[in-house]
């Protein structure tokens, strides 16, 4: 990226890294693993209550399982009347949901989006750090980066920020911010990885320079407009960038882009 030096001089520092988000952005996880889990788990607590997979999109401006559950749950009449038994109820919910969704992983039900795996492993050989900033809970983050890279996947990122270490989620900055501090990196420096217009908002108010691969919940054609540095389908999706034609996302493009991007 440029910037402007004490003498007016223009500098340019170089790309150390790269920040992905986890649902939506490594996988469908959404699609295939939170909105299956969450309706199995209202039906295992016998509640008249399922969401659609339009309503869930709806739901997902609102970050995080219990959060969106609770605010879902504030529209409706199933459950017990007091405050109180309806907050416990949501967290248990919450609870069997993120159970379920670990078995679905384990399953093997939840396949990596195309290109995430080779462009992490082309961060990983041709030195650029990794970390992960995610407003899901640590539990699932560690299950699916485990089944994605093994048993020592974790390894391979120097940060991973969940949704427990933050008090607020995105669209808010902290967890991006967080991450930066955690890796000793300016935002300037890295690049953000994500699916989402919420997701986008967050890693642009930290700083970050932003690809963006749309989930199925957030359409490229509704995506235009967030902020984002480069949108493109997939990473293994080609794209155009500045008039430049670009087969898929690489790691010598990232170096490209953050370059040029001011
Ligand atoms: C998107 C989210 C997550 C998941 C559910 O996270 O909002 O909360 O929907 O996970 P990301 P939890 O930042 O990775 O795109 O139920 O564990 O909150
Ligand atoms: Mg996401």
């Amino acid at each position: 990226m440029t910037e402007t030096g004490q003498h007016g001089v223009v500098s340019i520092s170089a790309l150390k890294g790269v920040v992905f988000d986890i649902d939506g952005t490594l996988a469908e996880t959404e699609r295939h693993g939170h909105l299956v889990a969450f309706n199995l788990a209202f039906e295992e607590a016998r509640l008249d209550w399922q969401w659609s997979e339009q309503e869930y999109g709806r739901l997902l401006q609102i970050t995080g399982g219990l959060e969106r559950l609770l605010h879902d749950m504030a529209q409706r009449t199933v459950g017990p009347d007091a405050p109180q038994e309806r907050e416990a109820l949501a967290r248990a919910l919450h609870q069997r949901k993120n159970e379920i969704y670990l078995d679905l992983i384990r399953q093997g039900q939840i396949a990596p989006r195309n290109g995430v795996l080779r462009l992490v492993q082309e961060c990983a050989d041709g030195g650029l750090r990794l970390a992960i900033a995610s407003t899901t809970s640590r539990v699932n983050a560690v299950a699916l980066i485990e089944s994605f890279f093994g048993a020592d996947g974790l390894k391979l990122f120097d940060a991973i920020v969940c949704g427990e270490d933050t008090p607020l989620k995105k669209p808010h900055p902290m967890v991006y911010e967080l991450a930066l501090e955690k890796m000793n990196e300016s935002a300037e420096s890295m690049v953000a990885i994500e699916d989402s217009p919420n997701g986008v908002s967050a890693a642009a108010a930290a700083g970050l320079m932003t690809v963006l691969t749309p989930s199925v919940f957030f359409p490229i054609e509704d995506s235009l407009n967030t902020g984002a540095t480069v949108t493109l389908d997939h990473l293994d999706a080609p794209f155009v960038f500045r008039g430049e034609q670009y087969s898929r996302m690489t790691i010598q493009a990232l170096r490209t882009i953050h370059r040029q991007a001011d």
